[in-house]
């Protein structure tokens, strides 16, 4: 019986990395078409303490002007990034995950049948984790959730510098409490935000109320060109202490088609990449990206854009500490 038992039981469990995985620093191979999903297949934990980044998914998208489907985000992106988590990363050629510790700590736990209760627990959660050490790079979500982010990460900095990729200054006046065009003008009146310091990319909506961030519009980023665009972000932000939020929507809907607002006009994925790989001389103390809608998305191209996006930011993080 004692034999029978030994001949079954499965000798060495190398697959499921996302929870089988005990060893931080270490990856190993498995398909990418199978196992349990996490972001480039970290391992699940709510060890923050332990971790230099926490990644958390931020389902809520009741905050949606138009099309809804970003409350899908988390998972599609975590799916996206299997290709990613296979291969050591390009163009950095370093293991990201044998120089930083990234956890990857589930979903945020959100009712939206209360709404009045989105705000404070996103809050909370984010806090949680932001008051271990570690960073937070989250995943909307719809672009609201950066509101009660910002609030939580100014908890913690005190007023941050924002950089903001997005179609949408999202600085409207507000018509309700939860609304993912307005929550930047909100957390600007609540003095969570640095205006002075701060920057939006790649814009090409009109507001005619200006709050005095700088911005740099899509079309400016066209003709001028990546390398004035990244000089322009750096000499704007260095020194400063800078929360980077990335609205998916900021990509052309060519590679970007599964998001809410999509708006013609935008960057290309290629030009995002070679933006997020310059940061590397700024002090980013959170990140997030959001409004990546799956119903909306074909053939993967907007959340294999997310993912690379994020797996490339933790490369830059990755560059800074090693
Ligand atoms: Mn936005």
């Amino acid at each position: 019986m004692a034999n029978d038992k030994k001949n079954n039981a499965i000798p060495e469990l190398l697959s499921d990395q996302s929870w089988r995985n005990s060893d931080l620093d270490k990856r190993f191979f498995e398909p990418t078409y199978s196992g349990a999903m996490s972001l480039l297949r970290r391992p699940y934990s709510v060890a923050f303490d332990d971790a230099d980044i926490v990644v958390a998914g931020i389902p809520f998208d009741n905050a949606t002007t138009f099309r809804p489907g970003c409350r899908l985000g988390p998972r599609a992106v975590r799916a996206a990034s299997v290709q990613l988590a296979e291969l050591p990363s390009f163009p950095f050629g370093f293991d990201p995950f044998s120089i930083l510790k990234v956890i990857d700590s589930g979903d945020f736990l959100l009712n939206p049948h209360n709404p009045e209760t989105i705000i404070s627990d996103i809050y909370k959660q984010a806090i949680s984790i932001i008051s271990s050490g570690a960073s937070l790079l989250s995943i909307g979500g719809d672009h609201f959730v950066t509101y009660p982010l910002l609030k939580a990460h100014a908890e913690i900095y005190g007023p941050i510098s924002l950089l903001q990729f997005d179609a949408h200054c999202d600085t409207w006046k507000s018509f309700g409490e939860l609304d993912h065009g307005t929550m930047i003008l909100r957390a600007i009146e609540e003095g969570l935000i640095d205006v002075e310091n701060s920057i939006q990319v790649g814009i090409r909506t009109h507001n005619d109320f200006d709050v005095g961030i700088k911005q740099i519009t899509s079309p400016q980023i066209h003709e001028i060109g990546l390398p004035a665009v990244v000089e322009l972000i750096l000499n704007h932000l260095k020194g400063r202490k800078v929360y980077l939020s990335f609205d998916i929507d900021v990509l052309d809907p060519a590679f970007a088609p599964g998001t809410g607002t999509p708006v013609s006009g935008g960057i290309a994925s290629w030009q995002a990449l070679s933006i997020i790989r310059s940061l590397e001389p700024l002090n980013m103390i959170g990140f997030d990206i959001v409004e990546v809608s799956p119903p909306f998305d074909h053939a993967e191209i907007t959340s294999i854009a997310a993912a690379t996006i994020l797996h490339d930011w933790i490369c830059v993080k990755a560059l800074q500490k090693s």
